[in-house]
C-alpha cells in the first residue's frame, strides 16, 4: 500500500486510551467493537478496496443505532478523538479508510430497512444497508433503487450518498441529489439532524441535506436516507457494439437519444485496451462480438412494453449499421445475453486492478473533449518508455465510462506502484482537465487522492466557501481528517 507521504498526524487529536475503550464498551455489545485483539479484522477496516490505501486505526466502533452512534459522536468531540465513518469500504480516493489512528466508525450494523411507501416510492432505511439488499427489497415490490454500480454488493446506501455516487444508469434516473428525499445525519457534537420525513417538495429554506450528499463523511455521520425508488421496468435489453472512433461514439449517442429516447437508460464507452484487459481478465468468457474495435459501446434501454422496446432497438440497430455508426453490433437475445453483456462493462474496474495495482483518475468534461485526456495520457507513459511486458511497470492505460454523464474513468493498470509514474501523472491530469475546463472529480469524490487539487477545477471564493462550511459544522476537525479539503 501507499505510504501517506505527504502528510503528519495532527498533534491535536487525542491518543486513544484504555479510558475511551472502556467508555465505548460501556455503550456497546461485543460485537459492536472490534479493537487489536483481532489484528486481521482489524486490517479488513484499514486498508481500501485498491489496495492502494492503509491506516493504522486500533478501533472499529459498530454501533447498531442512531443514539449510538450519537453518543459515540459526542464523546469523540469532547475529548478530540478523530474519527472515520466507513460503508461498504469500496471507495476509490482513499476517503473510507484511517490516514493514522483515527477511530473507524462503520454502520454495517445499521442495517434496517425502515419502511417502503409502494404509492409514492419513498424507500427508508439505515444507512448500513448493502446497495444489493436495498435492490432485492425494492424489486420484490416492484420498485428499483434508482441507482446501480459495479460494486452493489459491497457498497452501503449510506455510503453511495455520501460519496453522491453517479453509477450506470444517471443518464435515466438523476444524481442523488435529486433523488434523496431526505436524510437523518449525526453531526460530530453528537447532535441528531433529520429530514428523513421528507416530502417530495419542501421549499422551506435552505435544503440542508444536500450539503451531506458527497460530504464524503467530512461534516456528519448519516445515519438514515430517504430516497425516490423509481418503478421497475418491465422489459430490460441492451446491444452491445465495435465502433471506429470516438466521433462516432458521440454521432451513436445523438442518435440514441433521439430515437430509443425515453427508453434509454443507459450509455457507456470502453477503448480497445479496457476490453483486452477483461478479456484477460474474464479468461474464457465468449466475446460478443467477432473483431476487435478502437471502441465499444453499451446501450441499454428500459420499459414497460418488451415487444415495443425490443422493435424499437433493433431498428435502431439496423440504421446505426446502415449508416456506418457501427462497425459490428449485437442484441441481447435474452435475459442471460443481457446480462453477459453488462459483465463485459462491470468486469472492467476489477479486470484493471488484477495486475497488482492501478491509478485511477475519475473527470469529467464536454463530450468533444471526453477521450482526449487518455490519449493524451498513454502518449506521455508511452514516450517514457513506461508501457509494456514486464519488467515495464505499466501493463495498459485505458479509459471507459458514462458517456451519458460525460464521464470518463482513466484507468492505468501497474504491476506497481512507482513515484515515478505518479510523477508523471500529476500534476500533468489535473492541468490537462484545467485546461479544458472539466472537473478532477465526478463521481468518485476527492478523499485522500485528490485533496489539494480542488483549485484544478474550483475557484478560490468556492473553496473558502467550503472551508467556512467544514469549520461550521465540525469546528473539531475530529471527522475524517487529512481529507476532501
Ligand atoms: P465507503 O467506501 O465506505 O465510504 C465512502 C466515503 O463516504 C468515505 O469518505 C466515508 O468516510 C464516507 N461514508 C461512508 N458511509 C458514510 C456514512 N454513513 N455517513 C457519512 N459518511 C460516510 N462510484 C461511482 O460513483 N460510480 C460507479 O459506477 C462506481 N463503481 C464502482 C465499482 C467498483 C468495483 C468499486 C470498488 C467502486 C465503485 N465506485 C463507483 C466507487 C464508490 O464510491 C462506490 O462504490 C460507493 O459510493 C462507496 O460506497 P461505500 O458504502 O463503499 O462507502
Ligand atoms: C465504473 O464506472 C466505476 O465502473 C469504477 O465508477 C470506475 O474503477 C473505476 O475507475
Ligand atoms: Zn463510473
Amino acid at each position: 500500500a501507499e505510504a501517506y507521504p505527504k502528510v503528519k498526524r495532527n498533534s491535536k487529536f487525542k491518543v486513544l486510551d484504555a479510558a475511551d475503550i472502556d467508555f465505548f464498551r460501556s455503550i456497546l455489545s461485543s460485537d459492536e467493537l472490534v479493537e487489536s485483539r483481532s489484528p486481521e479484522e482489524l486490517a479488513s477496516f484499514n486498508q481500501d478496496w485498491m489496495k492502494k490505501y492503509r491506516g493504522q486505526s486500533n478501533l472499529v466502533l459498530l454501533p447498531n443505532s442512531t443514539e449510538k452512534v450519537s453518543k459515540i459522536m459526542k464523546y469523540c468531540n469532547d475529548n478530540k478523538l478523530a474519527v472515520v465513518p466507513q460503508g461498504g469500504n469500496t471507495d476509490l480516493v482513499g476517503a473510507s479508510v484511517p490516514v493514522f489512528d483515527e477511530i473507524i466508525l462503520s454502520l454495517k450494523n445499521m442495517n434496517r430497512i425502515r419502511d417502503f411507501d409502494s404509492v409514492s416510492g419513498t424507500f427508508k432505511c439505515d444507512a448500513g444497508v448493502v446497495m444489493r439488499d436495498a435492490h432485492k427489497f425494492l424489486h420484490d415490490h416492484d420498485h428499483i433503487f434508482p441507482l446501480d454500480l459495479p460494486s452493489r454488493n459491497n457498497c452501503h446506501v449510506g455510503g453511495v450518498v455520501s460519496t453522491n455516487a453517479g453509477g450506470l444508469n444517471l443518464l435515466r434516473y438523476g444524481s442523488l441529489h435529486g433523488n434523496v428525499l431526505g436524510l437523518e445525519v449525526v453531526l460530530p457534537n453528537g447532535e441528531i439532524i433529520s429530514s428523513i420525513n421528507a416530502l417530495r417538495k419542501d421549499n422551506t429554506g435552505y435544503d440542508l441535506k444536500q450539503l451531506f450528499i458527497g460530504a464524503e463523511g467530512t461534516i456528519g455521520i448519516i445515519t438514515g436516507v430517504s430516497i425516490l425508488a423509481a418503478a421497475k421496468p418491465k422489459a430490460l435489453n441492451a446491444i452491445f457494439c465495435g465502433i471506429d472512433n470516438f466521433d462516432t461514439v458521440q454521432d451513436l449517442f445523438v442518435k440514441a437519444k433521439g430515437e430509443l429516447s425515453e427508453i434509454l437508460s443507459a450509455f457507456e464507452f470502453m477503448d480497445r485496451g479496457s476490453i483486452e484487459c477483461t478479456i484477460d481478465y474474464l479468461k474464457g468468457l465468449p466475446f460478443p462480438l467477432e473483431n476487435h474495435h478502437n471502441f465499444y459501446v453499451l446501450i441499454e434501454t428500459s420499459g414497460s412494453n418488451k415487444r415495443h422496446d425490443d422493435e424499437k432497438l433493433s431498428a435502431f440497430l439496423s440504421s446505426a449499421l446502415d449508416a456506418k455508426l457501427l462497425s459490428e453490433g449485437v442484441m441481447a437475445k435474452d435475459k442471460a445475453d443481457y446480462d453477459r453483456i453488462w459483465t463485459w462493462r462491470k468486469s472492467v474496474p476489477p479486470a484493471c486492478n488484477s495486475y497488482g495495482g492501478m491509478y485511477k483518475y475519475d473527470m469529467s468534461l464536454q463530450l468533444k473533449d471526453l477521450y482526449s485526456v487518455s490519449e493524451a495520457v498513454t502518449k506521455r507513459l508511452n514516450e517514457a518508455g513506461l508501457i509494456g511486458d514486464a519488467p515495464k511497470p505499466i501493463v495498459k492505460s485505458v479509459g471507459y465510462g458514462h458517456v451519458g454523464d460525460g464521464n470518463i474513468h482513466l484507468n492505468i493498470a501497474v504491476r506497481e506502484f512507482t513515484k515515478e509514474i505518479e510523477n508523471l501523472l500529476e500534476p500533468f491530469v489535473y492541468e490537462y482537465i484545467a485546461s479544458k475546463k472539466g472537473s478532477i472529480s465526478a463521481e468518485h469524490g476527492v478523499g485522500f487522492h485528490k485533496r489539494g487539487h480542488l483549485h484544478y477545477s474550483r475557484s478560490d471564493i468556492e473553496i473558502r466557501f467550503m472551508k467556512d462550511v467544514k469549520r461550521h459544522y465540525d469546528p473539531n476537525g475530529i471527522l475524517n481528517p487529512y481529507k476532501y479539503i
